[in-house]
């Protein structure tokens, strides 16, 4: 045998001990086996330098320290799932499928694949030519951040694909997690080491994958689950998403144990239940279970709404729930104001952390839910949601217990205290006048998804605000070294650090910015529509209520919010402030011309047209300026029937909205809107 072949036979054989171990759970070997193996193959490779490759198990660590993450756009957007906690809403689920794809009721039941759903860190790998080239974070779903060298030290994610038929290009998603023994162990040694413990498995596992530093992600011990791909091409797929995890089982990723293929409602619900009673002897963390349509045509059949896909659903385990003392009511002012009465607990364990506090949302819940402070009260925790308090245990109130009254001007700035009819949500009306909106607003400004300003945390936001050096977020860009180096703990190192990170902000995109002015109902996939419609921030600011509701998934509350923020002579003062600070980024066209043939209408798809996909049809809509809703109400302008056309169209017909069909569609949207 030749030094190379003997190299490449190590190889194989370590990574063959790896998938053993750590994607089939059954070892062959002992520690000190595998160990000897795998000196022996780093001796080789140090005699013989040449012969190492990227793909062989000794480069898994040992990659430089980063010094940051580089954003990466995921080729197809990774989506979330909607959630489903009743039966009834996994029955809705049941039948929406059923008319999506037009089965006869009764007759056929929908085949699913039903798997554990993980509760980690969505990732999501490329292989070229089947050697892993990529691995990436979520991130909001568009982008995520570059962590292949972290994801490589991974000995359950395959450097090289195994077997055969594999596409050329493939993007394999799946979530990185601790398995729960694993956690605890992790958990010790930081206690040891005097470090911080984590909460939970999981922000244990999304902590470890966002080192800078590889060999520190290499001493967690984090495991990687696939369940699905985002794409491939170079050869064809299987038929459905069962086959397609057994495929990928074959070229040597973890899949779950526990995947099943069942069909019709039966089939989901008796899956929840058998995952259920087995939850706790898993080795690691789930939240419920996700099914998906089988059939992976059916699926594109399918399609999206919104963010997520109608062919798929998590339905959640129930929340876990604890008994503890409520001690206080304490009051928060958020960003836009709102004032949010939250729960001072006395510490409890519930659904796998300490609780301390809990949001209880407003006033009228307090009142609805008869709370009084020093109550013995239920808390529940679901998955990753803020803890809530469900109720008082009434019949153990004791005698000293005191009702809870909202204060009538603010607790941090003494401003008068509002509420409008229609809201349950009390605000302060100081505006940015008030240091604890201001402060909100600034971090959330300097947040990862908005300008992502690295350093600036609360408390040196506290200490910016408290001591009036920063007013709007426009006063960032003008801070200097000796004002930052003369605040509390900051040295010149971290001072300098951050007015860098502060200049890099500067050069941003139209999305970010957009999202970082805090508009109230903007998040970050707002902020990603308005950027991609307008295409520009001054046709942003332009624009009128109407030319905002043409945007997809803006509706006249987010439409308003937008007109009030772009009214306020102050925030377009600090958006000016901003720009002549040289915060940049780069403009585009207006995906839409303002005003197209269908501005305004609102049309509604039912039953199969002849020659469009429901998700074409949509995009035809949107691009002509109208809106898709998915129930017929007199507000509907126009229903586009296809054949098997269902209750939609009986509704129609009852409230005399016009029913077209598709060649009136596109007679409408191919005429040219009539001249001004
Ligand atoms: N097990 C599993 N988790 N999970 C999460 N499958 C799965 N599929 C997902 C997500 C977000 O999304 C696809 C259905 C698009």
């Amino acid at each position: 045998m030749t030094v190379s072949e003997h190299a490449r036979a190590l190889r194989a054989e370590i990574e063959k001990h790896n998938y053993q171990y750590y994607v089939l759970d059954a070892p062959l070997l002992s520690d000190a086996e595998y160990d000897r193996l795998f000196r022996e193959l780093q001796a080789l490779e140090a005699e013989h330098p040449q012969l190492v490759s990227s793909d062989s198990p000794t480069q898994r660590v040992g990659a430089a320290p980063l010094p940051e993450f580089v954003a990466v756009a995921h080729a197809t957007p990774m989506l979330s799932l909607n959630n489903a906690f009743a039966d009834a809403e996994v029955a809705a689920f049941d039948r929406r499928v059923h008319e999506g794809l037009a089965l006869d009721e009764g007759v056929d039941e929908a085949d699913y694949s039903a798997e554990p759903k993980f509760d980690g860190l969505a990732v999501s790998l490329t292989y070229e030519n089947g050697i892993l080239v990529r691995g990436a974070t979520r991130g909001d779903g568009s982008t995520g951040e570059d962590v292949t060298v972290n994801l490589r030290t991974l000995r359950s994610i395959p450097l090289r694909l195994q077997g055969s038929g594999w596409p050329t290009l493939l993007e394999v998603r799946g979530e990185v997690l601790l398995w729960r023994s694993d956690f605890e162990k992790l958990n010790s040694r930081q206690r040891e080491q005097g470090e911080k413990e984590f909460v939970n498995p999981r922000n244990a596992a999304a902590g470890s994958l966002r080192q800078l530093d590889p060999r520190v992600t290499a001493t967690r011990p984090l495991r990687f689950f696939a369940y699905g791909i985002g794409g491939a091409a170079g050869a064809g797929l299987p038929a459905t998403h069962s086959a397609l995890l057994d495929r990928l089982g074959e070229w040597g990723f973890p899949v779950a144990a526990e995947r099943r293929r069942v069909s019709g409602l039966g089939g989901l619900l008796g899956y929840y239940a058998e995952i259920g009673q087995r939850r706790a002897s898993l080795p690691y963390a789930i939240d419920g279970v996700v099914y998906k349509v089988d059939d992976l045509a059916a699926q594109e059949r399918l399609g999206f709404v919104s963010r997520a896909p109608r062919f798929a659903i998590a339905h959640k385990f129930p929340a876990e729930e604890a008994v503890t003392e409520l001690l206080d009511i304490s009051i928060q002012v958020g960003r836009t104001g709102a004032l949010t009465p939250v729960a001072r607990l006395l510490p409890v364990f519930v659904g796998g952390v300490t609780v301390t506090n809990a949001t209880l949302h407003n006033e009228d819940e307090i009142r609805r839910k008869d709370l009084r402070i020093g109550d013995r009260v239920i808390v529940r925790r679901a998955g990753d949601v803020i803890p809530e308090v469900v109720r008082a245990l009434s019949g153990q109130r004791p005698a000293t217990a005191r009702e809870f009254h909202m204060p009538t001007s603010c607790p941090v700035c003494a401003s008068h205290i509002v509420r409008n009819a229609d809201e349950a949500v009390a605000r302060c009306s100081g505006g940015l006048y008030c240091p604890a909106q201001r402060k909100q607003a600034l971090l959330h400004f300097a947040s990862r998804r908005a300008m992502d300003i690295e350093g600036l945390g609360d408390k040196l936001v506290e200490q910016l605000v408290d001591g009036a050096v920063v007013r709007t977020p426009a006063d960032l860009y003008r801070l200097g070294l000796s004002a930052l180096a003369s605040l509390e703990r900051m040295a010149e190192k971290s001072a300098g650090n951050l007015l860098a990170a502060i200049e890099q902000s500067k050069q941003t995109t139209l999305e970010r910015f957009i999202y970082a002015l805090g508009i109230r109902n903007v998040g970050v996939a707002t902020a990603r529509d308005l950027a991609r419609h307008f295409g520009s921030l001054d046709r942003l600011l332009a624009a009128d209520a109407g030319q905002l509701l043409q945007v997809p998934d803006v509706g006249p509350i987010v439409a308003q919010s937008i007109c009030q923020f772009c009214s306020e002579p102050h925030n377009l003062e600090v958006i000016e402030q901003l720009r002549a600070a040289g915060v940049v980024w780069r403009e585009g066209e207006a995906l839409l011309p303002a005003g197209g043939t269908l501005a305004g209408k609102l049309l509604v798809l039912t039953g199969s047209l002849p020659t469009l996909t429901r998700d074409v049809a949509k995009a035809i809509i949107e691009a002509a300026g109208g809106k898709v809703s998915s129930a017929v109400s007199k507000k509907t302008d126009f229903v586009v029937a296809g054949s098997e056309a269902g209750s939609k169209l009986d509704k129609a017909q009852l409230l005399g909205v016009t029913v077209i069909d598709e060649e009136r569609l596109l007679a409408l949207v191919n005429t040219p809107p009539p001249a001004p």
